[in-house]
């Protein structure tokens, strides 16, 4: 955990709230869909502490099928500047393709979350580079809709953070600040749950890489793995809260989240808890 410097006030990660302007997202599907739910939904989750929101408009839970670019632009740009015109609150652009992400960092969003880490389009790493914007690269083996039909590693946490290292190096070399770059393993993106495991007991590893992470765990799968009664995304906040804990515990800068109320809370007493700890 980060600490500010010659002070034992420990430093909380970032919350980021997910919004979905999807009608099949894990956990909160059709609820946003139209424009006023979702500003509302949006301004819920800034008025409970969320330091960014991430908008969505193509799901990428197991399974889900792909969604055309006029489609996705047509879901997400109204809600990207409808919140720019309401709030100063940062705004993530959850895309892969470059496209989507122009449009909406046109229209104001700070940040661009891949979970391709900028290969999903053949134009992405330049487009990147040429916005200047911030880019989370995720670490996803396959794609969504045959991701989890057999993941395979001989070594997954090593082969993730080698995996992000080299997109890290590939995105400075296509001109991509090294200041605007986050790193994210991607839980559950072409994982089992042990391999979920695994990358969440060395998240030091990928933080060693030197960029921010960004871990995105809430209401998974990989949550019902440790207890097979959570059997619905509602049924997961305990699991999320703990991720979200051992998250920061390992120096993870932002975490992404449904239940941001909760979330916020739970870093915010953990961050006493560590001020609190004698030097
Ligand atoms: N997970 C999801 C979507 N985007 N982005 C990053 N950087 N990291 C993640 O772990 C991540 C992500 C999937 O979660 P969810 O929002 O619950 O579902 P959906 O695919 O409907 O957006």
């Amino acid at each position: 955990m980060t600490r500010h410097p010659g002070a034992a006030i420990a430093v909380r990660p970032l919350v980021m709230g997910i919004l979905n302007a999807t009608p099949d997202s894990f956990s909160d599907g059709g609820r946003h869909l139209d424009l006023d739910a979702a500003l509302r939904r949006g301004g819920t989750m800034i008025a409970q502490g969320a330091d960014i929101l991430d908008i969505g408009g193509e799901s990428t839970r197991p399974g889900a099928t792909p969604v055309s670019e006029a489609e996705e632009i047509d879901r997400v740009i109204p809600l990207v500047t409808a919140l720019r015109a309401r709030f100063d609150t940062p705004l993530s652009i959850d895309t892969r393709k470059a496209a989507v992400a122009r449009a909406a960092i046109a229209a104001g969003a700070r940040l661009w979350n891949d979970v391709t880490a900028l290969a999903g389009d053949a134009g992405s790493l330049s487009a990147a580079a040429e916005l200047g914007c911030e880019v989370v690269l995720m670490h996803m083996q396959g794609e969504p809709r045959t991701m989890q039909q057999a993941p395979r590693y001989d070594d997954v946490v090593a082969e993730v953070t080698e995996w992000l290292a080299a997109r890290a190096d590939l995105a400075l070399a296509e001109g991509v600040r090294r200041e605007a770059i986050w790193l994210d393993p991607g839980v559950g993106f072409g994982k089992t749950a042990e391999h979920n495991f695994a990358l969440l007991a060395a998240l030091d590893r990928i933080v060693a890489l030197g960029f921010p992470v960004l871990l995105g765990a809430s209401r998974k799968g990989l949550i019902r793995a440790a207890d097979p009664s959570a059997a619905t995304p509602d049924d997961r906040l305990g699991g999320s809260l703990a991720i979200a804990l051992a998250g920061m515990r390992a120096g993870c800068r932002m975490i992404r989240v449904h239940d941001v109320r909760e979330t916020v809370q739970a870093l915010k007493v953990a961050a006493r808890i560590e001020s609190a700890r004698e030097d």
